[in-house]
């Protein structure tokens, strides 16, 4: 790039310096600011739960309740499932990458109805201070499920504050449901057929449906939660002719397809990961596509699998079962295409490649220890112990959150126009990768031999895995906060970003890095499928 050229790049007015000041932030209506919004907001909250986190761990390095007594504990792991399902999880990449990229992918101005994105920020923040203020006040020690009669009858903690702020957080993810479909049928570019879409876009698509069709289900749930413990009206109390069983029901019928919430968009972040990098179209595009719907919609059959202990009739048990392994299949196919993808293609090994293939070798790990527990017997030795934490979190944090990282390496040189140092990205990788494994691995053999979930103490036979674990849980953490630090360098300080820095197709990389404002210079026009690498031939990184 001639120094003319990116002296006149420099001066271009972009939705970064279009507007200045507080107050053009906190009113802005683009999505990309909306986006960054949440991405504070999300990574604030990533912050704290990850704060408990380490409080945990510390507990657990000895077998003696040493370091804080039962009570905090029990407010420890409840806040920090809470904070990081709800507040970091669930909104990560659909508000933050989905928010920026939507629109650019399906060039779009902006989202369908830009105000209301701006108050589902709004909402979501609220609902988040308000669950901290909770927290400050004492928190609450049920365990993220809220599981009755603890909640309602035994608790003396802040349940119902708490469930407030969920409630009130929930709204939020049904406006960005409703905002991403209607954006997604109504203002593709010419030429953008359904077929041509991103699989990106799909797989929000998908989320979307569970954000619609899920929240509210959980918000009667938390009504329900409070109604029951502010009147008692036998609602879930057996002596009054309620049921403690039917709390579970509702909060697992939308409890499970959330955990699709927190993975099926970062399957998207993984479609356009491996294309990018190996240079290939996708395998099966149309078959990936609807596996995310499938997903999406056979994810609201498969509840009981949390309730095989709860008395629930043993046929019933069988058949959450069989469904639970059909549910798998949409997710395998995945899996697989991703590897056909990356067959004979010409693998490059940038930092957002390493996240990707992270990615899928936890989420497999992650994925095969689900169906280990969606057998019945299997389940019924290892049901709540950490066997469940240990396939939960490589999904969520071997998955969801080495996706979410790898999608923001990908894109940050769209976002903020600036590349990030390849050495120190790549070696943050690999040490997220190395502390994950030893943080959660050995909690799978802890589960198997037996040690239950959210205790203190334990015997001291289990001193030596969970040593292991909090040396793990320290590295990871370690490895959490280098991206944090060169990503914040790499804003003022990093190398300028040319439009297309990985020679990647898609709509979002042929406008400028950072966008303009409405995002396109010209309204673009589409006459190819996506992904379609063969053809064209750009630079890789400059
Ligand atoms: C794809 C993303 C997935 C995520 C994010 C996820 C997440 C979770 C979470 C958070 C729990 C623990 C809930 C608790 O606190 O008690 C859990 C438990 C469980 N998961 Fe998954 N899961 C996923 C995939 C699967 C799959 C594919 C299957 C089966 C085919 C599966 C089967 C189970 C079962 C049976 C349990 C209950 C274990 C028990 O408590 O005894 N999961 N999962
Ligand atoms: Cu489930």
């Amino acid at each position: 790039m001639s120094t003319q050229v990116a002296k006149a790049d420099r001066r271009r007015t972009h939705y970064l310096n279009a507007d200045f000041g507080v107050k053009s932030w906190l009113l802005t209506r683009d999505h990309k600011r909306i986006a960054l919004l949440y991405l504070i907001s999300v990574s604030l909250f990533f912050l704290l739960g990850g704060l408990m986190a380490v409080f945990i761990r510390l507990e657990l390095v000895t077998p003696a309740g040493d370091f804080v007594q039962a009570g905090t504990y029990n407010r420890l792991f409840t806040m920090h499932g809470i904070l990081m399902v709800f507040f970091f999880l669930i909104p990560s990449v659909p508000a933050v990458l989905g928010n920026f990229l939507i629109p650019l992918m399906i060039g779009a101005k902006d989202l369908a109805f830009p105000r209301i994105n701006l108050a589902s920020w709004y909402v979501y923040t609220i609902g988040g201070l308000f669950t901290l203020w909770a927290v400050l006040q004492g928190g609450v020690d049920t365990g993220w499920t809220f599981y009755v009669p603890f909640s309602t009858t035994y608790s003396n903690t802040y349940v119902i504050a708490v469930g407030l702020g969920i409630f009130i957080t929930g709204f939020s993810s049904i406006m960005t449901g409703v905002n991403f479909i209607v954006t997604i049928h109504r203002m593709r570019a010419p030429g953008l057929t359904w077929f041509r879409l991103p699989l990106f876009v799909w797989a929000h698509y998908a989320t979307s449906l569970i954000f619609i069709l899920g929240t509210p289900v959980l918000a009667i749930t938390i009504l329900l939660l409070a109604a029951e413990r502010m009147f008692h009206i036998g609602i879930f109390d057996p002596a009054l002719g309620g049921d403690p069983v039917l709390f579970q029901h509702l909060f697992w019928f939308y409890s499970h397809p959330a955990v699709y919430i927190m993975i099926l968009p970062t399957m998207g972040v993984m479609s356009e990961l491996v294309t990018a990098f190996a240079r290939k179209r996708i395998f099966g595009y149309k078959v990936m596509a609807f596996a995310s719907v499938a997903i999406a919609i056979l994810g609201f059959l498969v509840w009981g699998h949390h309730m095989y202990v709860s008395s629930q009739s043993p046929y019933a048990g069988m058949i959450f079962s069989v469904l639970s392994m059909l549910v798998a299949v949409p997710s395998a196919v995945k899996v697989f295409n991703w590897t056909a993808t990356l067959y004979e293609g010409s693998v490059s090994w940038e930092t957002p490649m390493l996240y990707a293939l992270g990615f899928i070798g936890l989420f497999t790990i992650g994925g095969l220890t689900g169906v280990m527990l969606a057998t019945l017997g299997i389940d019924i030795h290892v049901h709540d112990t950490y066997f469940v934490v240990a396939h939960f979190h490589y999904i969520m944090v071997g998955g969801a959150i080495m996706g979410f990282l790898g999608g923001l390496h990908f894109w940050w040189p769209k976002i903020t126009g600036r590349l990030y140092p390849i050495f120190w990205s790549k070696f943050g990788a690999i040490v997220i990768f190395l502390g994950f494994n030893l943080t959660f691995f050995p909690q799978f053999l802890l589960g198997y031999m037996g040690m239950p979930r959210r205790y203190y103490s334990y015997p001291d036979d289990f001193q030596v895995l969970n040593v292991m674990s909090s040396a793990g849980a320290t590295i990871l953490g370690i490895g959490y906060l280098i991206p944090v630090i060169y990503l914040i360098w790499s804003m003022r300080y990093g190398k300028r970003a040319s439009a297309n820095p990985w020679g990647a197709v898609g709509l979002e990389w042929e406008t400028h890095s950072p966008p303009p404002t409405f995002n396109f210079d010209e309204p673009p026009t589409v006459d190819h499928e996506a992904y379609e690498y063969t053809k064209r031939k750009e630079s890789r990184v400059e």
